[in-house]
């Protein structure tokens, strides 16, 4: 078994993939339709002034089943039977072994890996709930190593908001997150700015959040601040490598008692199904738990940097690809 990837049964048939990467392609000139009506000059304005804009309902119903039902195929095949299930649990829960888990996370960059939900963890690292609804996320490279999640995230669709609403030159997506925050059990996110987690000089993370269900302040939509991207992070997230024994760490830069962010003026980001949110990397934006008892808010997120005009990738940024993988250059040609 390889012990470096937790994802270690594969069942998706090459011909199954496929099938799912055509259902993309022949939705997005409807869908690419869609968001072209609505990213209008005064949108892409409006997206500047405040820091975050939403766009309602760009994908369709094909479009969300195919991506959902794709992560579905994911989680189903990752593999709880064994030590894997206490191998997951043991990284993700706080009172286990810190750099055991910062290895998983670190590892993460570059590969496709579960996060459990807390809440679906108890003692001695039992699963308390189905393997279909324990995750809280996946992450971090779904979008170059899927076949599925890497023809939507380089999509006609999400490259023209690259180029025509984010006026990237350049682009390189280092991230993505699938976040599964389930009915019940979906935990909060905290108010942050991307740019504290993905650092270049000049500062330019954006993010693109796509909702693949109907979410509202009840099942826990996305909240933000107005204008707060005015506001340069408090702190960053950087890595760095034990003097002594070489192994890598995170620490947050400067160390900061509290990590709290003004939510003063907050806005509820309610989305139908298929909408996008643009937001920039200082954008100050959470999200609360979903309480509801049968409403899961499953969105899929991209975070992007600049790599023209001499932006430079922070080397202690948590995201390094090996040599062998590096940032898939992003194609603007068929762009108008
Ligand atoms: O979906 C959420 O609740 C948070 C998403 C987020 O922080 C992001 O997309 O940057
Ligand atoms: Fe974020």
């Amino acid at each position: 078994m390889n012990s470096k990837n937790i994802l270690t049964r594969t069942y998706s048939s090459a011909s199954s993939l496929q099938y799912g990467v055509n259902i993309l392609k022949k939705h997005e000139e409807a869908c690419l339709n869609r968001l072209l009506k609505q990213m209008t000059q005064d949108k892409v304005a409006q997206y500047k002034r405040d820091g975050y804009a939403v766009l309602q309902e760009v994908f369709d119903k094909e479009t969300i089943t195919a991506v959902k039902n794709r992560m579905g195929e994911i989680v189903n095949e990752i593999d709880l039977s064994s030590e894997n299930a206490t191998k997951i649990a043991v990284f993700s829960t706080e009172n286990s072994n810190k750099q055991l888990r910062e290895d998983y996370f670190l590892d993460s960059a570059w590969k496709i890996k579960p996060f459990f939900e807390s809440d679906a963890i108890g003692p001695e690292g039992k699963l308390q709930v189905d393997q279909t609804v324990a995750f809280n996320k996946m992450g971090h490279n779904m979008h170059d190593l899927d076949p599925i999640f890497r023809q939507f995230s380089y999509s006609i669709i999400m490259r023209n908001i690259l180029f025509k609403a984010m006026h990237f030159v350049n682009p390189l997506v280092v991230q993505s997150m699938y976040i599964f925050k389930n009915a019940r059990i979906g935990g909060v996110v905290e108010p942050h700015k991307d740019d504290s987690y993905l650092i270049t000089e000049p500062r330019s993370c954006q993010g693109i959040w796509v909702g693949f269900d109907e979410a509202t302040k009840d099942n826990g939509c996305l909240w933000g601040v107005p204008g707060s991207h005015s506001q340069p992070p408090k702190h960053y997230m950087k890595v760095k490598a034990n003097e002594k024994t070489g192994i890598r760490q995170t620490f947050m830069d400067p160390e900061v008692p509290s990590f709290e962010y003004s939510t003063e003026g907050a806005v509820a980001l309610e989305t139908a199904p298929g909408s996008i949110v643009l937001i920039n990397g200082s954008f100050t934006h959470f999200s609360e738990k979903n309480t509801s008892a049968d409403k899961q808010r499953h969105a899929y997120t991209l975070h992007i940097v600049e790599s023209a005009n001499d932006v430079k990738y922070a080397s202690t940024n948590w995201i390094q690809r090996p040599k062998d993988m590096p940032f898939i250059q992003v194609r603007k040609d068929d762009i108008i």
